[in-house]
Parts: C-alpha cells; structure tokens; sequence
C-alpha cells in the first residue's frame, strides 16, 4: 500500500526517533461488524433491494426551482421521506426522516430541488431561512445525529457558549461550493444562523445571499450547494442538506438545441451519490458511541485509544471518517433509471463523507428489470466519456473506462447506450473500498463484509427510443471548448497536510505550511495549525499564486479552496523529515502536529487525470506526493480552504483564506 511506502521512505527520520504516535494503522483496521449490524437494530444492506426504485433526476424540469423576479426563498426543513429502504422483515417499506431543502409550495427533500443560474441571469437573490423547528409551536427541533460539543463547532466560539441545539436550534449555513462568491455570501463556516435567526454566528452579514451576474461564475459547469456551518457539517449534510447548483452558459444552454450537440433534458441526469447507515426503523444512524457498530473502526486508530474519563458516558463524538453500507443516490439507496439506447449526458455529484469511488461501468446483458442482475463483476466493462467536471467542461471529450471520483467532485459524463443490447442493464460499479484511500485498488481487509458498496446504481435499458428528439454523437476528441487557463503566478505557497491527535488523543488532520511564515498578526508560523489560529493564507486582491501541498499524511485528502477555480499543474512525490510539536487547540489546550524539514521531491512530476483538466475546485492530495494548482484570487474578504472528508473539515482540517487587506 501507498500509505505504508510512504512512511517508510517520508516519515523515517521520525518514526526513528519515536515521534509516530499519530501514525495511522487504519489499513489494519478489519470490518467485522456485520453480526454487530443485526445486533444494534441497523439495517442490513445485503437485505435491501437493489436496482428496484428509480430515482429522480436531479436535471429535470421538474427538479428544479423557479425564481420570481430572480428572487427565491429556500427553507431547511425536516421531512420523512421514502428512500426504498424495507424493513427487518425484508419487505415493508420504512420512512426516514431527513432535512432538506424546500420552498412552502414543493416542500423539503433530500437532496434539495435543483438551482440552475445562467451566466446571462441577473443575480439571484436567494433568503435562506432555518425551519429547523417543530411544526407545532415554532420550537427548535433537536438534530437528527448526535453532535460532539467537544470540537470547535458554532456554540463553542466566544460569546456562543451559551448557546445550545435543545435552546436555541440547529446553526446552519448553506455554501455554494464552486461559485465565485462575494464573501459575505460565500457561506462561511462562522457565518451561521439558527432557527428564526434566534443565533447569528460572530461574521453573520445577511439574511439574503446572491449568487450570479457579471462578476460571478462566467461559464457553465457544475456547482452544488450544502450546509457548512462549523463544526457540524458533516451531520448537517448527512441529514440531508445538500443540492445541485447546474451553471448554463450560452454554448451549454442546456436545451434540445443547443450549439455543443451535449444530450439535454430529458437525456440529462443528474445524481448525488451518498453513503449512509440506516436502523431498521428506517431512521438515519451514525456511529457515535462506543459499541455503536463500525464506531471502532472509524473513531480512532490502533494506539490512539479515546480516554474514557474525558467522555464519561462515552460521547458522543466525531469519526475520524464515515463510510456507510448503503449507498443513496438521490435519496433512493441503490436506484435504477430507466434509458432509451441513445447517448445520455450524467453529471455526478460524491456528495459522501470520506468515500473515493473508482466508477466503471458494468453491462449485464438481459439484466434489465431483473432482481437477479445485482452483480457488477459479472458484467462486461464499457467505456464512457468525460466531458467536464467541477466548475467546466474540458476542451474536448476523452473516452475512459474507469474515472476517480472524490468526495466534493463533481463529475460531467456521456455514458453512450446506442450499442447496448436492448434489455441490458449497465451497473455503475466501485472498485474503491470502504476505508481511508490512499491511491491504490483496496485490500480485503478495506471492504466491509459481503459489501454493496460496490455497486451504486443502474441503468437499465428498456425504453422505446424517442426519434422525435435528437441524438446526440459525442466521440473521443470531441470538442467543447471548455478548459483552463491561469495566468502567471506572482507567488508560490508551499502548504501540507497533517495527521496528528487532539487534546482528546483522537486522530485530527490538520492543514498548515510547509514553510516558515508569518501570519497576518506577524507571529512566526510553521507546520500544522487549527481552525482558529491567525490567518497564515493572504493573497492579494487579483494574484494568481500556486499552491503545492505536501501532503504528510497515510491518507489521500481531496482538497477544496473557496472563491476560485484552479489549474492541477501536476504531482510529485516526496521525502520530509516529520518534526512533532504542539498545536494549539480551540479551547487553550494542545493536541500533536508535525511541521516538515528536509522537503526533497523524487522523480519526474506526473500530469493531471483527464477529469481534472477543468476550472477545478477539488483536488486529490495523495499520500506522499506534493500536488500543484494554481489560481487566480479575484474577490477581496474571508473565505476558506479545506478537505472535503467531511468528517476532516470539521475536526480541524479547514483554515480561513482571507484575500487582500484586513480587518481580518
Ligand atoms: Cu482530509
């Protein structure tokens, strides 16, 4: 393993000297949890029906929100929904109850109705409004999930501590991840406001957000929208608060005629692919307390041991990741969409926690609308196409048979059915594993136990082709016009990515330079640094800088930046001496980080993925290697950067970006 390689050869200086306490052995975790799974009353996902419901499509009309007048009003609200989960008996549909995002007339789902912004649009003025509340008596509901109130997260920052979920509500904030955001609208993690905006966060500018005009997003590609308050994004999110945010432009209108020739509605879908773990009951279930099912494997790492007496009724905490057994597209666990045998363009959101999918697609033949035709491995593999992903499309199609996708990407694809049988079903298939990624195929002890995590939807060919719509012919080289461009840099900013504990022992990666600094208060600043510390990334106003982070940790991140869009310049792997010291904490005390000395690149820097050859904002951070990107930072005021495991933004592994001058 990649993970293992790398510490030997990166970290050896330090694991010599014994300074390795932190030093992940989450390969050696085993998932012997399934008896365990019956035990607790949690679903089980070998008894759940696959390929049987179908999901919405996400890029439908139907889907998608009307403005009035560019104006929208957008609660966040509880519902019970159906996913197609059966209960303990094998058979009796079970309800779930989720938040999502609604208006008054469609009401919430999971995921929220889709917002599609042209790049011609007026700006739309979106009121975001917190009905996380009873709907008798207007009383703050409690969260679905149980919340760690031990990291940094809305309540614990000065003035909050006050405040609580059982007084004052659920803080949210929604975030327009890949939108070129004016900061106050940017959804700031501190930025949050609860219910009836009862709490607003310390940094809370406005009840309205715009997104849109002149001076935001100018080409189509594919945004989406979920909660970002402080540490509790990754329950928020895994409630259900999140949606597609679809930019059009005048080339990819998104109509039956539009100038790139791309498969439109009703030939463009759109799914979000999550995983979760469910009760029996139907409701939503994570892991947060000892003896909960896969909480072994997902709280700490062998020598890392959670100290009882600091959670004397042992939590609730946070993961050092999440990875469920079910996976849910649209809401739907496991859907199937019906297809004509025509091209279809399919745009992904991995809206998971910490899961890397390595997508195929599998053909079954005679496998549509079979209950038998489950199995990705005994498919034949077909290719696809990649046709943009993140915030554009690429210059021209490429042909693919297999493509990485990161929690936070989003992906833009043409899967072509017209040589596929009749009556074939075509399983998207993961060859990823159910544990940390690290760059390389999973090992058996990676997967969970008789998993469905390999597979995560289908598409079964079985409708009658419509010759009364166009059919499109996108081929290997096909042009689009899409890309990237990004002028000259000014500046290089060498950056890394940590793993150590916090004052608890738990695992908590951190982000931080690798380099010495000095922060915007003029205190001198190197290696791993929290949330809360003084700004250390400062660009100013319209520089284009390159960033390389070192990514020092066994684990790959996919690391998102605000505001911008970037170029991948390339990859290159690396050797560092890892020197621990102390990282402050939010609450005064002091957890372990490493900064990094001796940095030596190895070898040749490798070239960027097909799919990574956009305007991105997700970028995969190996173990072991540096990654380069650069980018251009065109809007002045308090942003932020961070990995989109989600589980890892809220435990640290996010800092403020500010852009051009203070107050900071
Ligand atoms: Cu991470």
């Amino acid at each position: 393993m990649k993970r293992r390689d790398f510490l030997t050869i990166g970290v050896k200086s330090a694991m010599a000297a014994g300074l390795t306490a932190a030093v992940p052995v989450s390969l050696l975790r085993t998932h012997t949890a399934h008896a365990a799974i019956l035990a607790a009353g949690l679903s089980d996902p070998a008894a759940q029906p696959l390929f049987t419901n179908p999901a919405p499509n996400a890029m439908s009309a139907a889907f998608k929100y009307v403005a009035k007048n560019s104006k929208l009003t957008i609660a966040m609200g509880q519902a019970i929904q159906m996913t197609g989960l059966v209960g303990a008996d094998g058979y009796t549909p079970v309800p779930t109850t989720i938040w999502g995002y609604g208006t008054k007339e469609l009401g919430v789902t999971w995921p929220g109705r889709t917002l599609e912004i042209n790049t011609a649009d007026d700006p739309l003025e979106v009121t975001w409004e917190n009905k996380l509340v009873t709907t008798m008596g207007n009383n703050p509901l409690p969260h679905l999930l149980p919340v760690d109130t031990s990291l940094h997260w809305a309540y614990s920052l000065h003035g909050f501590e006050e405040n609580s979920i059982a007084a004052d509500g659920v803080p949210v904030v929604p975030h327009v991840h890949g939108g070129l955001n004016d900061s106050p609208y940017d959804g700031n993690p501190e930025y949050f406001f609860s219910p009836n905006f009862g709490v607003k966060g310390p940094r809370w500018v406005s009840k309205k957000f715009y997104y849109g005009g002149p001076d935001w997003n100018d080409v189509a590609g594919m945004v989406w929208y979920h909660d970002h308050a402080l540490g509790i994004t990754r329950l928020n999110v895994y409630a259900g608060l999140a949606g597609f945010l679809p930019v059009r432009d005048g080339a990819d209108t998104g109509a039956a005629d539009n100038p790139l020739g791309l498969p439109a509605d009703p030939y463009e879908l759109g799914f979000a692919i999550q995983d979760r773990m469910f009760r029996n009951t139907g409701e939503l279930f994570y892991p947060a307390f000892p003896g909960d099912p896969l909480y072994d494997d997902f709280i700490t790492d062998e020598g890392v041991e959670l100290p009882e007496d600091i959670f004397p009724d042992g939590g609730p905490t946070a993961l050092a990741e999440f990875f469920g057994d079910h996976i849910v597209v649209n809401g739907i666990i496991w859907p199937k969409y019906d297809v004509e045998q025509r091209q279809y363009r399919v745009r992904v959101v991995n809206g998971c926690d910490s899961r890397f999918m390595r997508i195929r697609l599998k053909v079954i033949s005679g496998g549509a609308g079979n209950s038998a035709a489950t199995d990705p491995s005994s498919g034949s593999s077909i290719p696809f196409y990649i046709v943009g992903s993140d915030q554009s499309l690429r210059s021209s199609a490429i042909q693919t048979e297999e493509v990485d996708f990161a929690p936070g990407e989003r992906l833009d694809l043409v899967i072509d059915f017209k040589d596929v049988p009749a009556g074939s079903r075509v399983i998207v298939e993961n060859l990823l594993g159910d544990s940390p990624f690290g760059g390389d195929l999973p090992k058996k002890g990676d997967l969970f136990p008789d998993r469905r995590t390999d597979r995560v939807m289908a598409f079964d060919v079985m409708l009658p082709f419509d010759g009364s719509r166009p059919n499109s012919n996108i081929y290997d080289g096909y042009l689009l016009g899409g890309g990237v461009g990004v002028g000259t840099a000014v500046r290089t900013r060498k950056l890394a990515l940590f793993e150590g504990t916090d004052e608890f022992g738990r695992l908590q990666p951190l982000l931080g330079t690798a380099e010495p600094v000095y922060d915007v208060e003029g205190n001198g600043v190197e290696g791993a640094i929290a949330w809360h510390s003084p700004i250390t990334e400062n660009p100013g106003l319209g520089d284009t800088e390159i960033w390389e982070i070192y990514n020092a940790t066994g684990d790959a991140h996919p690391v998102h930046v605000h505001l911008v869009h970037f170029e991948v310049i390339d990859r290159q792997a690396f050797k560092a001496d890892s020197i621990e010291q102390p990282v402050l904490q939010h609450n005064g005390s002091y957890g372990i980080g490493f900064r990094l000395e001796n940095i030596k690149t190895l070898g040749k820097p490798r070239s960027p993925d097909a799919q990574e050859e956009t305007r991105r904002d997700m970028v995969t951070a190996l173990p072991g290697e540096v990654t380069r990107i650069k980018m251009t930072f065109s809007k002045p005021g308090r942003y932020v950067w961070h990995c989109h495991i989600i589980s890892h933004e809220d435990h640290e592994m996010m800092r403020p970006l500010h852009v051009g001058p203070g107050p900071f």
